[in-house]
């Protein structure tokens, strides 16, 4: 049986099915993983991964003969593709399987920032309903105006979800769609100021990096409110942190970090914040068929097929 590297756990039927197929070395539960690498890393062929962990260069580099990485997740950041693309290791991920559940997250949380979901449910839990009396109004979603940042094949799913909310659409990204009807941006900033809400769905990259500067959340403005699904690193995280607590920036509610699993604790206490660890695309449905793509992919490789969804 060949032999893989799983570097992080994963559900128990990806782990079963990559058991019953590989001979597996499990990189987390392993004190020594110099050791691991040093005697086992020569024979191992491929890798199982997630979008989080990625395979760091280190580890890489002590796998001469890896031929192929499966990746959980549909963002590869942590990931070199270059050096991967050098090598001619082979590389997938799991698109499209989570669009639905992440577009679905999106909306959630737009709808719990706007209408303060977290804190009317905490307002009746503390007895405050029938103590102070009602909870005050909140905003709503309807009529507002969405700026997309990255039309891609989630963005795509977050824009008909808003439609259905009757919220004017607009997005940017590193080209104008001819095929989408929604206005485009050529310019992140500009269309910041045009928008109440911004969602941020592009992929992390070197170039995606702090797109979202502080002159974009200052766009965004005092009633603006900025979404983030996809990676932290896309955002200025301190920017955004001092002008939530400033009120240069209305709101956020943020599914991802620049440093997972930390938190800036100032966001903790702000009551214009939503905050969620990572969980986007964490549905039983939509990580039983991430899963099934990793182990699918590697059985493909192994069987000389071409890969399902290749990355490169
Ligand atoms: C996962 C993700 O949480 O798909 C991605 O890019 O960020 C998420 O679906 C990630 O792969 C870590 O498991």
């Amino acid at each position: 049986m060949p032999e893989i590297l799983q570097i992080a756990p994963m559900m128990p039927h990806v782990e079963a099915a990559l058991g019953a197929a590989h001979t597996v070395h499990r990189l987390w539960e392993l004190p020594d993983r110099a050791a691991l690498l040093a005697e086992a890393g020569p024979r191992i062929r491929a890798v199982a991964t997630n979008g989080h962990a990625g395979l760091e260069a280190g580890i890489m580099a002590a796998l001469p003969a890896l031929e192929m990485i499966a990746s959980y997740g549909v963002g590869y950041d942590a990931i070199d593709i270059a050096a991967c693309k050098a090598r001619g290791i082979k590389v997938s991920n799991t698109p499209d399987v989570l669009n639905d559940a992440m577009a679905e997250m999106t909306l959630g949380l737009m709808i719990a920032l706007c209408r303060r979901l977290p804190q009317a449910d905490a307002y009746v839990r503390a007895g405050r309903w029938a103590a102070e009396g009602n909870f005050p109004l909140t905003g709503e979603l309807t009529a507002r105006r969405l700026g997309i940042l990255g039309l891609g094949r989630i963005g795509k799913e977050i824009a008909r979800r808003a439609q259905a909310f009757r919220m004017e659409v607009v997005y940017h990204g590193r080209s104008r769609q001819a095929d989408q009807p929604y206005p485009f941006y050529a310019d992140l900033e500009e269309m910041a100021r045009a928008v109440d809400w911004l969602v941020v769905i592009a992929p992390g990259s070197p170039a995606t990096e702090g797109i979202v500067s502080r002159a974009v959340l200052e766009a965004l403005g005092p009633e603006g409110c900025l979404v983030n699904v996809a990676r932290g690193s896309i955002v200025d995280q301190d920017a955004m942190v001092d002008l939530l607590g400033s009120g240069g920036l209305g709101g956020a509610a943020l599914d991802v970090f620049a440093e997972e699993p930390q938190v800036p604790e100032t966001l903790y206490a702000m009551e214009n914040v939503v905050l969620s660890p990572h969980q986007g695309s964490a549905t039983v449905k939509t990580r039983m068929a991430m899963g099934d793509l990793v182990v699918r992919n590697m059985a493909a490789h192994f069987a000389g097929d071409p890969l399902l969804t290749p990355v490169c």
